[in-house]
């Protein structure tokens, strides 16, 4: 029987995909990309995280960009393109693109395609006058930006909010920027939320709120191990863990083993000692000055600094 070309690609995606998770579960320290926590039900539940208390990152940064409208607009300049990799609900996007004068194009770059739809309708709701250009993309990839016509424009600036940079690495966050100054091109700008190092209780409650959040959406990557790749997790017998390594300025996810226990994944078995765990997710967070200087070792030059009254966040303006 003739196969559909895109049912073999999804095939081959699908292996590659399982080939990577079992590789991640067969490490000394099992470990798995924090990227398996966004499917649907995961995005759903990280809106819920956003919206406890102990979360503090969202309401913080939006009320920092309201504060701070007048010098995005200056940031800015009139007739600028904003690019936003990993837009999702593109919810502070909108706070940005209301305090620019005459944005002249929204580029939200996304890897769900019915997230991009979503932000592509929400915001040609709220600006029916912005051109919009979405782009289906990972975070992490350089995108070739789509012709503009005869749109007249002065400047490319990528917005990227939320201290989603946060899940890598400093010298991969290096090579990232790198990579987003050639996106900005010349006389380009990036505006970039990065969340701060705080007391080791604020951050772990964070990551840990009392309503048991976070906990579902760390535990909802077994389910959907079990749901996508036949694996057979019990999911009474791990248990959601957030820890901050001071040493390394990061907060930890894991999936803790509540017992020693054998574990099938796609026809290979992994076992677990009672109290190993899957490390699931970091969280980097940085001082203002560390982060300002891994900005300038990618060649990125500072214009503006904000930090809101409780030192919990900042926000860089950088320029190409
Ligand atoms: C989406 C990566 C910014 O690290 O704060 C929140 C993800 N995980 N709670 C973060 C997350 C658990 C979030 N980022």
């Amino acid at each position: 029987m003739a196969r559909n070309p895109n049912t073999v690609a999804q095939d081959a995606g699908a292996n590659a995909a399982l080939i990577e998770i079992q590789a991640g579960l067969g490490k000394p320290q099992k470990a798995l990309s924090p990227k398996w926590l966004y499917d649907e039900i995961g995005s759903q539940l990280f809106e819920r995280i956003c919206e406890q208390p102990e979360y503090y990152i969202p309401a913080t940064e939006r009320a920092m960009l309201e504060e701070h409208a007048n010098a995005l607009d200056a940031f800015c300049g009139t007739r600028c393109i904003v690019i936003e990799p990993g837009a999702g609900s593109a919810e502070k996007t909108a706070i940005l693109l209301g305090a620019l004068d005459q944005p002249a194009a929204y580029v939200p770059i996304e890897i769900s395609p019915t997230a991009l739809q979503a932000c592509k309708r929400r915001i040609a709701h709220e600006f029916p006058n912005l051109a919009i250009m979405p782009l289906v993309g990972d975070f992490t990839a350089e995108v070739a930006l789509p012709r503009i016509g005869n749109l007249q424009w002065r400047r490319r600036v990528l917005f990227l909010p939320g201290s989603t940079i946060g899940n890598f690495d400093p010298d991969t966050v290096r090579e990232l920027l790198t990579m987003w100054k050639r996106m900005a091109g010349v006389h380009g700008g990036l505006i970039v939320g990065v969340d701060l190092r705080k007391p080791r209780e604020i951050l772990e409650a964070a990551y840990d709120d009392a309503a048991g959040v976070t906990a579902q959406f760390n535990l909802n990557l077994l389910r959907r191990l079990n749901r996508e790749f036949g694996a057979d997790f019990d999911l009474d017998a791990f248990r959601h863990r957030a820890v901050y390594n001071d040493a390394l300025g990061r907060i930890e996810m894991h999936l803790v083993s509540l017992r020693q226990q054998r574990v099938h994944v796609g026809g290979e078995s992994f076992d677990f000692a009672n109290g190993e765990t899957i490390h699931t997710e970091n969280s980097y967070k940085y001082r203002p000055g560390d982060f300002a200087e891994l900005a300038l070792s990618a060649g990125w030059g500072r214009r503006d600094l904000w930090i809101d009254a409780q030192s919990r966040f900042s926000i860089h303006c950088l320029d190409a």
